[in-house]
């Protein structure tokens, strides 16, 4: 049998870690043969150090058979130790009153104590998804924090916005979901982001040709998706939790076992692709395959597609240059 690697989750007494942990346990992330450790970190709170005790022992009450240990903490280098791949979750969200600037600086501070603490003790092959609002920017201070890590290994969750492109696009044709094929979401995890559906495909049949309407996709199509966390918290009285960790595990699960050739979103740092300055976590279609990322090059990009790129990009480098002097 394997042998178990570690998984470390931060903001692990969260609704997204609730909704993420058992999965991570019952072996949907890294497979049904693959024994994991969760180490999970929270922050030292009594109210969120109990919440995690409670988190634990109901993992504990599942007997999962691949969860071969699990681990409290409340400490970013002990939680990070050795660690083979860090879900960073917790992040401070956005209190009354507080401006942009503030909770850009409040999650600067954690994700440099964060790439910090990856640099100095995670295994140097560590596979790192940032989730945490703003979840790009966050990718980059981590990244920025870890110099002593490739910086490949720095990737922020779009997978949430593809997977919801996906849904609206097989509702649209009638086609099914699982049917999808090359479609892919660029720029930021933000209502900004461009989801193309010019080159997907739906059981074998082009997207874009099927629903032939640009004001569909411009009016209709981009709001909704972007506009969807939004709508889901007005619906729920809650921001989307369980959708949030699908989209971990389905990042995660193909960035560790590969996509046999299929495209799927990964927000990564640009080596200059299509224009994306160089350090920029951007949303990109990938390939992956033995636990690398590919991008997807050559694609054509359109006078609209160019727009929209534009526009999440310049939404970007502003956060950016809100965190540079912090770096
Ligand atoms: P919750 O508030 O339910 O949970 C967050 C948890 O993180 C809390 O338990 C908190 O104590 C903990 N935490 C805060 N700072 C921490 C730190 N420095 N170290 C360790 N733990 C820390 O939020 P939840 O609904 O789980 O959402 C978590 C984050 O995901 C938010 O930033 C949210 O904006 C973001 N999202 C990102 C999405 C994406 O697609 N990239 C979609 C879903 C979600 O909105």
């Amino acid at each position: 049998s394997k042998k178990p690697v570690r998984v470390a989750v931060t903001g692990a007494a969260g609704q997204i870690g609730y909704a993420l942990l058992f999965r991570i346990a019952s072996g949907e992330m890294l497979g049904k043969d693959q024994p994991v450790i969760l180490q999970l970190l929270e922050i030292p709170d009594e109210k969120a150090q109990n919440a995690l005790k409670g988190v634990i022992m109901e993992l504990e009450d599942c007997a999962f058979p691949l969860l071969a240990g699990i681990e409290a903490h409340s400490d970013a280098e002990s939680a990070f130790k050795n660690t083979d791949y860090a879900i960073l979750v917790g992040a401070r969200p956005r209190g009354p009153g507080m401006e942009r600037k503030d909770l850009l600086s409040a999650n600067a501070q954690i994700f440099t104590v964060q790439g910090k603490a990856l640099n100095k003790v995670a295994s140097r092959n560590v596979k790192v998804l940032v989730v945490g609002n703003p979840a790009n920017t966050n990718a980059y201070i981590a990244m920025k924090s870890a110099p002593d890590l490739p910086r490949e290994n720095f990737t922020a969750m779009l997978r949430l916005d593809h997977n919801r492109a996906a849904s609206q696009i097989a509702a649209k044709t009638g086609g099914t979901v699982g049917g999808i094929e090359k479609l892919t979401v660029w720029g930021n995890h933000s209502p900004t982001m461009y989801a193309d559906y010019r080159f997907a495909t739906i059981d074998g049949k082009n997207v874009k040709e099927a629903i032939n309407d640009d004001v569909w996709n411009r009016d209709t199509f981009l709001p909704t998706v972007g506009k969807r966390g939004a709508a889901i918290i007005a619906a729920r009285g809650l921001s989307s939790a369980a959708s949030a960790a699908n989209a971990a595990i389905d990042h995660m699960r193909d960035w560790a076992l590969g996509t046999n050739g299929k495209w799927v979103t990964m927000g990564i740092p640009s080596n200059g692709e299509y224009g994306i300055p160089k350090d920029v976590i951007f949303g990109f279609p990938v390939t992956t395959e033995n636990g690398k990322y590919k991008i997807v090059e050559g694609l054509p990009i359109d006078a609209f597609s160019q727009e929209r790129i534009d526009l999440t990009l310049k939404e970007l480098t502003e956060e950016q240059d809100g965190v540079k002097h912090l770096l």
